[in-house]
């Protein structure tokens, strides 16, 4: 698509402005975001993939919730409200059946992705440990899940295991290093599901995709400007956001990176993200929530190898990809990150 056909897109949210410049924006497998620049002003558009998310008005029921709550307290950040159609509403059906919204673009700030420096990833653990603590009063059972069973990593390890059964052979060939290798976690998946039902990791509102791509910080102080992407704030347990956290920020390169054998971790950075966390939220973790930070980092990474992983072998219908053996990649380098964090936590 070109420029003049995303015009009437945009029109539904901001009239009578004319496109200047339209450009991809972001790393996101899901959605497709773009940076729309017209009249002086920017916005963010988004074609929601709705095969993942199947009912984008409740996510954006969700989203205006916990924006309310956000707004009421003390959190110190910006806001990303989604932009009021012509008609009032936040998403917007084109006629070829995509469903799009809109949101204000913060100039001057970026996201610290592609190896992060521990300050920078320090303060974005505040930001993500802020955002936590402004939603803890926010009753977890009236915020429904967006997708089902999201962390319930023994769920995804069943589908998982159904998908094996049923795959190309030739692609459960090439995944057999990494089907070998993930059986190393399913302990943890076990210990992380008892200890979730057991209450001993209380259920609280989570973010759910605290990657280093989620955080805005401020171009000229790279302090944080806001926290974005909150279609899968629902109850969880804080390990997953920390794990997310690790996942994305410590590695020296990016998931989608193939050449694992160049997978580091900078464990500076792990430590600063775990003191801007505990700076932010420490007065509330509970001791097992604290204390178990890094088994979270693991848990988050392996699960988002299983998560790679079977939807290699069940013929990348999740995760956009580029190549065919791209979610395949992605499930060796989560593999190696997850040893890697495995062996600093302990385990
Ligand atoms: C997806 O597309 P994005 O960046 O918002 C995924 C996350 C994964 C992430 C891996 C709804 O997030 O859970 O951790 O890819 N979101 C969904 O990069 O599945
Ligand atoms: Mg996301």
């Amino acid at each position: 698509m070109n420029t003049p056909e995303y015009a009437p897109v945009l029109a539904q949210f901001a009239p009578n402005i004319p496109i200047e410049t339209w450009q991809p924006l972001g790393k996101g497998m899901i959605h497709r975001s773009f940076l729309v620049r017209g009249g002086g002003q920017a916005w963010v558009l988004q074609s929601m993939n709705t095969a993942v998310f199947s009912k984008p008005e409740l996510v954006m029921d969700n989203l205006l919730c916990v924006q309310n709550h956000l707004k009421k307290s003390d959190y110190p950040y910006r806001i990303a409200e989604p932009i009021r159609t012509q008609a009032g509403g936040v998403l917007y059906r084109a006629p070829d059946g995509q469903t799009w919204r809109a949101f204000p673009y913060f100039p001057e700030t970026y996201a610290p992705e592609g190896s992060p420096d521990p300050e920078e990833a320090y303060w974005a653990a505040r930001a993500y440990g802020d955002f936590l603590g402004a939603l803890r009063d926010f009753p977890a059972d009236n915020l429904p899940e967006t997708i089902s069973g999201f962390h319930d990593t023994l769920k995804r390890q069943a589908d998982y295991e159904q998908v094996r059964a049923q795959a190309d052979p030739a692609r459960r060939r090439q995944a057999e290093w990494a089907a070998d290798a993930l059986t190393e976690f399913f302990p943890l998946f076990r210990e992380i599901h008892a200890l979730k039902e057991s209450g001993q990791l209380p259920r609280r509102i989570t973010h759910n995709d605290t990657k280093a791509g989620n955080v805005l910080l401020d171009t000229r102080t790279r302090r944080p400007i806001a926290v974005i992407d909150l279609d899968t704030v629902m109850p969880g347990v804080v390990w997953s956001d920390f794990g997310d956290m690790a996942r994305t920020f410590v590695p020296n390169r990016p998931e989608n990176a193939p050449d694992t054998h160049r997978l580091e971790l900078n464990t500076e950075t792990l430590a600063a993200l775990q003191e801007g966390f505990i700076a932010a939220a420490g007065a509330w973790l509970t001791p097992p929530e604290r204390a178990g930070l890094l088994r979270g980092a693991v848990w988050i990474t392996a699960e988002q190898a299983l998560r790679f992983l079977t939807d290699f072998l069940a013929g990348d219908v999740y995760y956009r990809v580029e190549y065919p053996a791209q979610n395949l990649d992605r499930a060796h380098n989560q593999l190696v990150v997850a040893e890697k964090l495995w062996k600093i936590a302990g385990g």
